[in-house]
């Protein structure tokens, strides 16, 4: 017997501007993972689920305002295009929008855990509403800004999975990796030269005594983590009092 072939974590992406993608994520490791079937990538164009003779997608919002809103028909009919074979959507279905839940690590490592991703990319003012209560429809933000479109936030997310699948980076964890586990900011590197422009590496790093070195990080990235995020840092306390460090 057999084994059936193992779909790749699959990333659907919804969007009126497809000429976005892969974009970045075609070129470094992202790119060669693509190549090398790691994960794959399907662009769907929400102007081919339009069933009008101008291929209209939006119209104007209800109660008036300036802008036009994403119609819910076509983004339903394009949910449905995104159904791959048995009908089923490559994992949740995240609407990029600053309206919703701040992407984090922990959000980011489950979703390379699971099978893949149907990501709604938005334009003009947004969506329907009750298209994205409908379909069940996560919304996520990257960042309390606001873009053209949600595009580069969908960008930003396949970044952080697509580089912790399994195979992309070789196995290591990236310090910046370990120290987001343990809920804190990164310390200080450096490299060669050890003396530039009169700017001298810390002492200790030249030292070799490598608990010590384990030891000095360790504060630097505590420090630097009370300092500038008092929220992550209030968190990270919080643990350790549970004994989860
Ligand atoms: C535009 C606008 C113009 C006039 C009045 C109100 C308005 N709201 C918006 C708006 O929020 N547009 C969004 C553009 C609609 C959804 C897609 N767009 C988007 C996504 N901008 N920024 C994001 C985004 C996504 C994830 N993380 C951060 C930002």
């Amino acid at each position: 017997m057999g084994e059936a072939a193992r779909s790749p974590w699959t990333a659907r992406v919804l969007t009126l501007f497809p000429e976005m993608f892969p974009g970045f994520l075609g070129l470094s490791l992202a790119g060669k993972a693509l190549e090398n079937g790691i994960w794959a990538l399907d662009v769907l164009d929400i102007r081919d689920f339009a069933r009008d003779k101008h291929r209209s997608v939006d119209d104007a919002p209800f109660g008036g305002g300036a802008g036009m809103v994403m119609r819910p028909d076509v983004l339903d009919a394009a949910l449905e295009g995104a159904r791959g074979q048995g009908g089923q959507l490559a994992g949740p279905v995240v609407y990029l929008s600053p309206r919703g839940r701040l992407l984090d690590q922990a959000r980011v490592r489950d979703l390379a855990a699971g099978p893949g991703i149907t990501l709604l990319c938005g334009r003009y003012e947004g969506v329907d509403q009750r298209v994205l209560e409908a379909h069940e429809v996560a919304e996520v933000s990257i960042g309390d800004y606001v873009l053209s479109g949600g595009e580069p936030a969908a960008l930003a997310l396949l970044d952080a999975v697509v580089r912790i699948l399994p195979g992309v980076m070789g196995n290591e964890a990236s310090p910046a990796e370990e120290s987001f586990e343990r809920g804190l900011l990164e310390y200080p590197h450096y490299t060669r030269p050890a003396d530039w422009c009169g700017r001298l590496v810390p002492e200790v790093l030249l030292s070799g005594h490598h608990d010590k070195i384990r030891r000095w990080r360790r504060t630097q990235a505590e420090q630097v983590t009370r300092e500038r995020r008092p929220d992550l840092w209030a968190r990270h306390s919080r643990a350790q009092d549970e004994g989860e460090g």
